[in-house]
């Protein structure tokens, strides 16, 4: 398996010799270098390796850190979670993983749009209308930003989004819809290891399948891209512990995988998955 060496894979003595895999770095294309992931060119046309970094950034990159460990859990959690949408035909990008931080994905065009849903109020919402974090909102309730790091992803009204031609009007029905059902089914499935799904960011891109175009669920969704917080003690379990300096980040996505059964086997300092009642 090619990839590139990591702080938390570069051990010659489990994996390939360090001269090998910067020998195949060399024969992989670049795609997209992001904040959080990699893209390469994959193995097919139309395809895509995307390789999970360990680091974590916020505030549009003004806060910055390396976390050891956090691109093998949100590999795994994505995975899981795109895996879970594919078996209720929720569509996705996601193909297979490929290793510990690395899965083939679809190539897709992306919307340039960060599509957010909330079910309770937290973050940017809770200081843009002075309300309490963690009020339940009324009905979950969906707003777009538009992406790009240099204005911060502003928040977009939909009649933006149709008049620069960022998405379609039946594409923004699509997208609602499909977002819909991703809250459906993360927060039934985050419910069922006693975590609230407070709310959550997917990307969505345009794929073609012989005429027809269509949308599919993108980029990742793991900690990074939710907020989870503990439904008995209201612990936070997501990237809010990093960006308001909460504590170990590890420890928290770590639970967040221990919870679902979802934790990658050779890696020795984590635990073994337990139980929860
Ligand atoms: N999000 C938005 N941009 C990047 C990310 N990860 C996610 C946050 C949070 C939700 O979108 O992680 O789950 C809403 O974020 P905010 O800051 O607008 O309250
Ligand atoms: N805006 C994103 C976040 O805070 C990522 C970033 O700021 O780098 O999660």
């Amino acid at each position: 398996m090619t990839r590139p060496m990591s702080r938390a894979d570069a051990c010659p003595a489990l994996g390939t010799p360090p001269r090998l895999v910067e020998q195949s770095m060399a024969r992989r294309k670049l795609v997209y270098e992001g904040k959080a992931k990699t893209l390469y060119e994959g193995p097919e046309p139309g395809t895509l390796v995307q390789y999970f970094k360990d680091d974590a950034t916020a505030g549009n990159g003004e806060k910055r850190d390396v976390i050891d460990g956090k691109g093998v859990l949100n590999n795994r959690l994505s995975e899981f979670f795109m895996t879970g949408l594919a078996a209720i035909g929720v569509p996705t990008h996601f193909i297979r993983r490929l290793n510990m931080r690395e899965q083939l994905i679809r190539a897709v065009e992306i919307i340039p749009l960060e599509v957010i849903v909330r079910n309770y109020a937290a973050g940017s919402m809770a200081r843009r209308l002075g309300i309490e974090e963690g009020t339940q909102l009324p009905r979950p309730i969906i707003e777009f930003s538009y992406k790009d790091d240099s204005l911060g992803d502003p928040l977009v009204p939909e009649e933006y989004i149709m008049a620069f031609g960022w998405a379609s009007q039946q594409e923004m029905d699509d997208i609602v819809s499909l977002a819909l059902r991703v809250n459906d089914f993360m927060s039934g499935v985050m419910f069922g290891v006693g975590i609230k799904l407070v709310d959550f960011k997917i990307e969505v891109g345009r794929v073609w399948e012989g005429d027809f175009q269509r949308l599919i669920v993108a980029d990742e969704i793991s900690p990074d891209s939710c907020r989870l917080w503990d439904i008995e003690t209201g612990k936070k379990l997501d990237k809010d512990v990093f960006r308001r300096d909460l504590g170990s980040l590890k420890d928290a996505y770590t639970e967040v995988a221990r919870r679902l059964g979802v934790l990658p086997t050779n890696t020795a300092s984590m635990p073994k998955p337990t139980l929860i009642n």
